[in-house]
């Protein structure tokens, strides 16, 4: 009787561990999945990035949804913080970091003119593009799958 009692104390401190253990495995799944954060400075997986300068410097933009005016943005130094400068009209780096989709940076607010189409994984300096045709003319960005 005795013996039983303990078994069964046993028994269920393992199962507590047990959950235990998958619970925490969630939370972290959940942590890694929502690592990408919009707007922190650091262009991450699943994010269309914009630079104010080429070779992605002088401030980023980095957004996981869509942006239909960038004026209403400023760039971000890698710490998070703005550094002034307002986002519209002043991209000369572009980066897709999508996972299912690519992105149309355009080049009028509420996706308006031409746009810019940046496959996943790519990137591109518009200071080396066309003569810089497309330098420092961006307003806005959204999602596409282009494959
Ligand atoms: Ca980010
Ligand atoms: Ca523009």
């Amino acid at each position: 009787m005795t013996s039983n009692g303990i078994k069964h104390t046993l028994h269920r401190a393992a199962r507590a561990a047990i959950v235990l253990v998958a619970s925490t495995g969630l939370v972290l799944g959940g942590a890694t999945a929502a690592s990408a954060e919009s707007l922190n400075g650091v262009c991450e997986s699943g994010e269309g990035c914009q630079w104010r300068l080429s070779s992605q410097s002088g401030g980023v933009v980095d957004q996981a949804g869509t942006i239909s005016n960038y004026a209403n943005y400023t760039y971000r130094s890698t710490n998070g913080t703005t550094n002034g400068y307002n986002a519209d009209n002043r991209a000369s780096a572009l980066r897709c970091r999508g996972n299912s989709y690519d992105n149309k940076f355009w080049q009028h607010k509420d996706q308006g003119g031409w746009y810019f189409k940046v496959y996943r994984g790519a990137s591109w300096n518009l200071t080396e593009y066309k003569d810089g045709e497309f330098d420092n003319r961006i307003s806005g960005m959204s999602w596409y799958d282009f494959s």
